[in-house]
């Protein structure tokens, strides 16, 4: 292999400087072994592939370059739902130390399992997406992902303490408390949902405390889309930078992908343990990159639970344009919805996240926010329910003021009519971990 480029900050920052900034050249060829031998290992130990891939006419032998893998079938949330609880795992349940799994709204969860080199991993790139965020060995880290089920908690957990991190394992819930620990600690990082970012930050500003003088410098959220406006907010109000992190639980959890501290335009998808596809979300035909659709991931490297084109329904596009922090692996753009997060209000396609980002600066209303959707007839109708600041007056007037220029702004920007509700101050419930941004009443409501 050819020498490595040095990186611009390889002296600090960097977990793996020699694979992070490994020449793309090089990447695709470790790719294409190593999703040869994925292809190989699920044929031979899980049924539920060898019958999709015999009822797809395709043989791991076939693929022969990285393109051929859009000859594979794609796999989707119901498979796992489907074989549950250990269906589609390649290796006997007693070869896993770990297991997680997700609620989801209906139905059976989804169980995912670990083996020790599947920790291990996990570990690793946690570790590298903590430094790529602008974490350093030493740096306290306040982790309020939840533990448990959820794979937030532990897989910031263990990432945190690969990198040399001292964590303080909070989970979510007891804010006061958590504001507390975080002054008293002298918190450098925090871990934690945007929507509960924003819900420590208000605490920490009704008790009177003054993180944005902490050491607190740092964020890494996600689990949930977060708008540009929402990061500004949180950065303001907690006085750090705060970075995107993505995963999900049926590829490994957090660390997928994560924003450079230097560009943060952006997530570094690890591309040595992943393929990373966009596909049409209607067609499935592969889309070339830049283009916007549907994120198509492959695992290469899992033993336990490994993933064949696992469609995760987020709507994104990627870039492989040369990063200014020296790190080579592609950039999955910030994921700012899921193609089955989206509604259809009187014909206009409309996603949470874009209503976040009318009302988010908005003046007079906080950025704490739900959508209610309800049945009018044969239409759905949208009800934005806000909160008015504790500055903004109160008055019926007022308030009828608020919500007529809120109504307009979200009719003028996205193009859907909807009712706006304004709320006291304190009155839309606060998250613990991923906000719950839509209240669907549809089935309840039929006038
Ligand atoms: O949310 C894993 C995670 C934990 C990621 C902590 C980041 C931080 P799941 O519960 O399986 O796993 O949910 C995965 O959450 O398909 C996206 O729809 C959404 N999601 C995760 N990260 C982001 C992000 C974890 N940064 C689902 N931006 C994914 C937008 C995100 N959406």
């Amino acid at each position: 292999m050819t020498a490595q480029p040095a990186a611009r900050n390889s002296d600090h920052s960097m977990f793996d400087p020699r694979t992070e900034t490994m020449p793309r050249e090089a990447l695709r060829i470790l790719q294409t072994e190593r999703l040869s031998s994925v292809l190989n290992h699920v044929y031979e130990r899980v049924p539920h592939y060898r019958k999709a891939f015999d009822a797809a006419g395709v043989k791991p032998s076939d693929l022969r370059t990285l393109a051929d893998i859009a000859r594979f079938p794609f796999t989707v949330k119901t498979d796992l739902r489907d074989n549950y609880p250990f269906g589609l795992f390649a290796l006997p349940r007693e070869k896993l130390i770990r297991l997680h799994a997700s609620s989801g709204t209906t139905g059976k969860p989804t169980v995912v399992g670990y083996s020790p080199g599947d920790l291990d991993r996990w570990s690793d790139l946690m570790a590298r997406s903590f430094a790529c965020a602008g974490a350093k060995p030493g740096d306290l880290v306040h982790n309020a992902y939840g533990y448990g089920l959820f794979t937030g908690g532990l897989g910031a957990h263990y990432g945190a303490e690969r990198l040399g991190c001292t964590v303080v394992p909070m989970s979510g819930g007891g804010t006061e408390r958590q504001v507390s620990l975080l002054q008293d600690f002298g918190a450098n990082v925090l871990c934690a949902t945007p929507s509960y970012a924003l819900n420590i930050a208000e605490v920490a500003e009704t008790m009177g405390a003054n993180l944005q003088k902490s050491p607190l410098r740092l964020g890494l959220f996600g689990a949930e889309p977060w708008s540009s406006g929402m990061r500004r907010d949180i950065e303001r109000r907690l006085g750090i930078q705060a970075i995107d992190i993505y995963g999900l639980s049926e590829i490994m959890g957090p660390g997928v992908a994560c924003e450079c501290c230097e560009v943060q335009n952006g997530l570094h998808g690890w591309e040595d343990h992943f393929l990373f596809e966009v596909v049409d979300p209607k067609t499935l035909q592969p889309l070339p990159i830049g283009e916007s659709g549907e994120l198509v991931i492959t695992t290469l490297t899992k033993e336990a639970l490994p993933m064949i084109r696992y469609r995760t329904r987020d709507i994104t596009s990627l870039s492989d344009e040369p990063c200014r922090c020296g790190r080579t692996h592609v950039r999955i753009m910030r994921v700012t919805g899921r193609d089955d997060d989206m509604l259809i209000i009187r014909g206009v396609n409309v996603y949470p996240s874009q209503v976040e980002a009318v009302l988010v600066g908005f003046p007079g209303v906080s950025p704490h926010y739900q959508i209610v959707l309800t049945r009018e007839g044969a239409l759905d109708a949208m009800t934005v329910e806000v909160e008015r600041t504790p500055d903004t007056g109160g008055s019926e007037a007022d308030i009828a003021r608020k919500a007529e220029e809120v109504r307009h702004h979200i009719k003028s920007l996205i193009g859907v009519t909807c009712k706006v509700v304004v709320r006291a101050p304190g009155e839309v419930p606060r998250s613990q971990g991923k906000a719950v941004r839509v209240k669907d009443l549809r089935n309840k409501t039929n006038a």
